[in-house]
């Protein structure tokens, strides 16, 4: 294909690219390498000082991959790389998957195209140009056709606005933003705020060094062995061998991973066989726990609740102290939080250092410098740890709030509802494109391969639109209005919309409170490659702007 713009060029004091990538994280590193391959001049920009986004922040302890696991939480698209890399463990840590991302980095040549320690803090659609202008926090300004926003569906932390806790004079973290230098627990009394998945991952390692661990527990969870174990040579060579119909069965899967589909429902066993599939599971531990599940766990209530009632079982079985154990309970259906893989974490109630307060019947009241207060007293603390999770799936683009067509904000276009087309477009700012947005699969698909499948369809239509000499695409409102229907329609026909969730937006004041996630599975795919093939026809195509083409320097 041609492209306008090879090298990037100056015009001004403006930098002049045909793709502006925003986030060095496993989407946007991905973008860089597609778009450069594709002959497009491409710029990224991330707040951290090197590779991985998500990786690079989360590196509290405890921190690991809770998804399906290595060695498939990876990219697809190079052989060689998936040739190459070994994984230790099925359930890698962070600093594994780090390493793996700081590899595609090097081996691609890709940070030569990435500036880090820069924010984009403003982002401008011009229509006589049909291009976007990005502001950085380093005062650059850059100019490109095309806005690639990958900016995480994690990554912009959930602080809580509780009375005092900015007079709390202990150390306090985020686990999102974890420091880089090592963190002391030997001899300190820990509070730790939340026991979602970093909570939960976090807790039984830091209660094997703190002298006291204060859990402040607002909603009890589920959570489920993460059964980590190292993955054999054996299993390495066997996905090495197979990597043409790995791949081919992750595409196929609903959600990204070389798994069969589960097809048998809950109610066609006896409470018996359903009780023993469960302890079987739940013996083999990982994510494949609910890989190897009955298929109607989020759609039957009767379903859900048997699988909640074995997992409430084994907590009180874990949980020596009675009165502790019905303070873990949890009353929600099983599954519609996002699953959790937990290390010893039920165990560490029974050790003398770990208290939990339940915040439903003992609120915080404030903090002072050197303690909590709750309903029921006073808590002193050296450190406060909070593991309150994130602004998920819509939070950072929100956070960067670009201006479309109009200078219209996105705060206003989404202030109801997160508008958009297959997840990727919004109507009123063309040529912006979202990875693992609100409408997509995102956080519940594998992300790395989501972020490949997405950056491909996105560089097809780049290549349509140069190809039609087209300046600029956006979706109607029709498709936008149908798209919305569709990711509502399967998601209220499961349990997810009906527990309070990051994924509904529930844990952020304010947010439009619906499941904004698209649960069709593969489903997405086939309407991604649906509107290629239809030549674009739920978008609104606009001719090429030839005049307002920066000059080449
Ligand atoms: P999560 O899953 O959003 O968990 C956050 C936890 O913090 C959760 O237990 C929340 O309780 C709790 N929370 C949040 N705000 C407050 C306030 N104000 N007071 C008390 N407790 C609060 O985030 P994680 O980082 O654990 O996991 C995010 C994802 O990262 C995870 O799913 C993996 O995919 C990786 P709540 O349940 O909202 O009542």
């Amino acid at each position: 294909m041609t492209s306008q713009n090879q090298e990037p060029r100056e015009s001004g004091s403006i930098e002049n690219y045909d793709v502006v990538i925003i986030g060095a994280g496993v989407s946007g590193l991905y973008a860089v390498h597609h778009f450069r391959e594709m002959g497009l001049s491409v710029r990224a920009y991330d707040g951290a000082s090197d590779v991985g986004g998500t990786w690079w922040y989360n590196r509290y302890p405890g921190a690991r991959v809770d998804g399906p696991g290595s060695p498939f939480y990876c990219y697809t698209f190079s052989e060689e790389l998936m040739q190459e890399w070994d994984w230790a463990e099925t359930q890698s840590e962070q600093s594994a998957v780090l390493d793996y991302i700081e590899h595609v980095a090097d081996r691609f040549d890709l940070r030569r195209d990435i500036q880090f320690e820069t924010w984009v803090e403003d982002a401008r659609y011009d229509e006589a140009t049909q291009r976007w202008t990005v502001e950085t926090s380093r005062g650059q300004r850059a100019s490109a056709q095309f806005l690639i926003c990958a900016v995480g569906a994690l990554s912009t932390t959930n602080k809580p606005d509780i009375a005092g806790i900015d007079d709390f004079a202990g150390e306090t973290y985020h686990t999102g933003r974890w420091p880089h230098e090592p963190v002391s627990f030997a001899g300190k009394r820990v509070a730790v705020i939340g026991t979602g998945s970093s909570g939960i991952q976090a807790i039984p390692e830091i209660a094997k060094e703190a002298d006291h661990v204060t859990v402040l527990q607002r909603t009890p969870q589920f959570a489920f062995p993460a059964g980590n174990r190292p993955i054999t040579p054996e299993e390495m060579a066997e996905a090495r061998a197979n990597f043409d119909a790995i791949r081919a069965k992750m595409y196929a899967n609903a959600g990204g991973f070389p798994h069969d589909a589960q097809t048998r429902s809950a109610l066609e066993d006896t409470p018996e066989q359903r009780k023993a599939l469960y302890e079987e599971l739940w013996q083999q531990g990982s994510f494949k726990f609910f890989l190897n599940l009955y298929n109607d766990i989020a759609t039957s209530e009767e379903a859900n609740q048997s699988l909640a009632d074995f997992v409430r079982g084994k907590i009180r079985e874990i949980v020596k102290d009675p009165e502790t154990a019905d303070k873990l309970m949890p009353d929600h259906y099983v599954i519609t939080k996002r699953p959790i893989l937990e290390d010893g974490y039920f165990e560490a109630y029974n050790r003398d250092n770990v208290t939990l307060i339940d915040l439903r019947e003992d609120p915080i009241e404030r903090f002072t410098p050197t303690s909590v207060i709750t309903r029921s007293g006073e808590h002193p603390i050296d450190m406060l740890v909070l593991a309150t999770g994130f602004d998920a799936i819509s939070g950072t683009l929100l956070r960067l709030n670009p201006k479309g067509r109009g200078g219209m904000s996105l705060k206003e276009r989404w202030s109801d509802r997160f508008h958009n087309y297959l997840g990727l477009t919004i109507r009123g700012f063309p040529n912006l494109f979202m990875i693992h947005g609100p409408g997509s699969p995102g956080v519940f698909y594998n992300m790395p391969l989501g972020a490949e499948r997405q950056m491909d369809w996105i560089g097809k239509c780049i290549r349509h639109l140069r190809e039609h000499d087209l300046g600029a695409i956006e979706p109607r409102a029709e498709s936008e209005e149908a798209w919305g229907n569709e990711v509502s329609a399967i998601a209220n026909a499961t349990l997810f919309p009906r527990t309070d969730s990051w994924w509904t937006g529930a844990n952020i004041p304010g947010k439009p409170r619906y499941f904004s996630a698209y649960l069709g599975g593969s489903i997405y795919y086939q309407r991604l490659a649906e509107a290629t093939e239809k030549q674009y026809e739920g978008f609104e195509l606009e001719e090429a702007h030839r005049a307002g083409d920066p000059e080449p320097s």
